[in-house]
């Protein structure tokens, strides 16, 4: 009997397991960098986030909620709720910050939760709350192609984007005889890149539709990504008065799309810096500034179809990119060219916002796994670790509420969800039963005899905490049987033997292969994984 139920509970196991999807967990390729949680425990989607202190940091849930983190701390409350319609591409989109003003863009929905309104609000931020607020701006809005990014140039002046909204006329270079009827002006800010505050004229016209602004920190001048309808994403460097050309062309021009692009008088049409072929879904776009030469400077932008972040390097007149491979010389990710050499990280989820810190790392709020991930350099986050200790020194060995030492070395940080799980279920299930305690004090004794030796190479090795990462995730997954666990003697027995069955040897035999395997991998590049192909994404 008591085989017949450990045998089910491990291929219950096996199967969770196999249903883990690879890409779940964050991947960073560029052993130079670490990648780790900043803030998690959001809900509801998150769009954007903004820093308005060296240690504050506001993120917006699509719901209409701001958060507050202060130093790497979720705040239970939130610090501003607007009323919106989370719905389809609808919601809390943006936000930027200049002086002490904080702005924000929300789609204001009907009785019905139609889309009334984009509505672009300044409020102060007095260190705890946004206050004062004042409507600077009832936009168009649709159930799709909102826009909603903002960014503040170096002069202070704040910039929002809203996309075509569904309208096509002047804006979307259809010449002015595109009006209907005549006369009429709701066609007015749609597919442009407004100046919101000091208000003026539109910046840039022709967007069909985008989800990231920012600015070079070296020449002050602006960058968006744009997303395009069946093909042709794109990237953009973005000049006072750019049209970017839809609905007459995306991507780079033709001759016969520019042939039917009308124009917008005063805006002059540029083709993009990069273009994917293939949607991948740009989103947020973003600066380094680590202190470590390669990357300064290079632009970084997420996706949403495949959860990646992509690097970007500069040319010397920072007007566009250079590239080693020769597919992408063109600058366009045609399909077929490999995209290694500029993919850095992918399993982030739907990413939505990058912005550089206070502290020159970059931020990135992913939609679909609600937390706040961060880039830095490697070598800052092992100056961030806990001091040296000594393998096999007992008195290092962590007391109660401490341990999950490779697991914490491996995300970086204690407050991981994955290791928070890992702690949850040693102190929730494990220790309070007799068998679970007893269990737990046997397996200290070996764990801690090899997890410190570890935990120390993962530190110094990016591309061994991401090799653990990878090797522990379906072990993560299947621990997570243990939430059924009742709390029973037999219970507990039953799905902890079943569970340390199909793990011991990740345990045992993971640092091992880890130790043997990957310390030839730190010297040169990580090895990248060889098909990061320009895949076919939803439009
Ligand atoms: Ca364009
Ligand atoms: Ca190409």
């Amino acid at each position: 009997m008591l085989l017949i139920v450990l045998a089910t509970a491990a291929a219950l196991l096996v199967a969770q397991a196999a249903h883990q999807p690879a890409a779940a967990e964050p991947v960073l390729y560029d052993e130079e960098l670490a990648l780790e949680v900043y803030a998690a425990g959001f809900c509801c989607r998150l769009t954007g986030m903004e820093f308005v202190g060296d240690g504050d940091l506001l993120v917006l849930q699509k719901n209409g909620h701001v958060r507050l983190v202060r130093d790497g701390q979720l705040l239970a409350d939130p610090v501003l709720v607007v009323e919106t319609t989370p719905v389809r591409e609808m919601g809390l989109l943006g936000i930027a910050k200049s002086g002490g003003a904080v702005y924000i863009y929300y789609t204001v929905p009907d009785a019905d939760g139609n889309p009334l309104s984009n509505r672009i609000e300044r409020y102060s931020w007095n260190g705890q709350s946004l206050v004062d607020p004042t409507i600077l701006m009832e936009l168009p809005a649709n159930t799709y192609h909102n826009g909603g990014a903002m960014a503040t140039g170096p002069d202070g002046q704040v910039y929002a984007v809203i996309g075509d909204t569904g309208k096509y006329g002047p804006l979307q270079n259809k010449g002015p005889e595109s009006i209907h009827p005549p006369g009429t002006t709701d066609y007015l800010d749609t597919s442009v890149i407004l100046r919101v505050d000091p208000p003026g004229p539109y910046y840039a016209v022709g967007v069909r539709n985008s989800f990231g602004l920012a600015f070079d920190p070296v020449t002050g001048t602006m960058w968006d990504t744009e997303n395009g309808d069946d093909d042709s994403d794109e990237i953009n460097m973005v000049p006072d008065g750019f049209n970017s050309g839809w609905e007459a062309v995306m991507g780079p021009a033709t001759e016969e799309g520019l042939a039917r692009m009308a124009g917008y008088e005063g805006y002059e049409y540029r083709d993009p810096e990069f273009t994917w072929h293939r949607p991948v879904a740009p989103t947020g776009i973003g600066f380094a500034d680590f202190g470590a030469g390669e990357y300064d400077g290079s632009v970084f932008v997420g996706d949403c179809n495949h959860g990646r972040l992509y690097m970007f390097k500069m040319n010397q007149e920072r007007d566009g990119f250079v590239f080693a491979s020769p597919g992408l010389q063109d600058g366009v990710a045609d399909e077929g060219d490999s995209l290694e050499e500029i993919v850095v990280a992918e399993g982030l989820g739907c990413v939505t916002n990058i912005r550089t810190g206070p502290d020159g790392y970059l931020y990135i709020t992913s939609y679909s796994h609600d937390t706040v991930y961060r880039i830095l350099p490697a070598s800052a986050e092992q100056a961030q670790q806990p001091a040296e200790h000594t393998p096999g020194d007992p008195g290092v060995q962590p007391e109660e509420g401490g341990g999950c030492l490779i697991a914490t070395a491996a995300y970086g940080t204690e407050l991981a969800p994955q290791v928070q799980m890992l702690r949850e279920i040693r102190d929730g299930k494990l220790l309070p039963t007799e068998s679970g305690s007893a269990f737990m004090s046997a397996f200290n004794e070996i764990y801690y005899s090899f997890s410190p030796a570890v935990a120390d190479l993962e530190r110094e090795s990016p591309a061994l905490r991401a090799a653990v990462r990878g090797i522990i995730a379906p072990m993560l997954y299947s621990l997570s049987l243990m939430d059924l666990a009742d709390g029973s003697e037999l219970q507990t027995i039953l799905l902890g033997t079943a569970t340390i069955m199909l793990n011991v040897a990740m345990y045992a035999g993971a640092p091992a292969a880890a130790v043997l395997g990957v310390r030839g991998m730190v010297r040169g590049r990580p090895a990248k994984r060889v098909a990061v192909a320009a895949e076919r994404g939803p439009a």
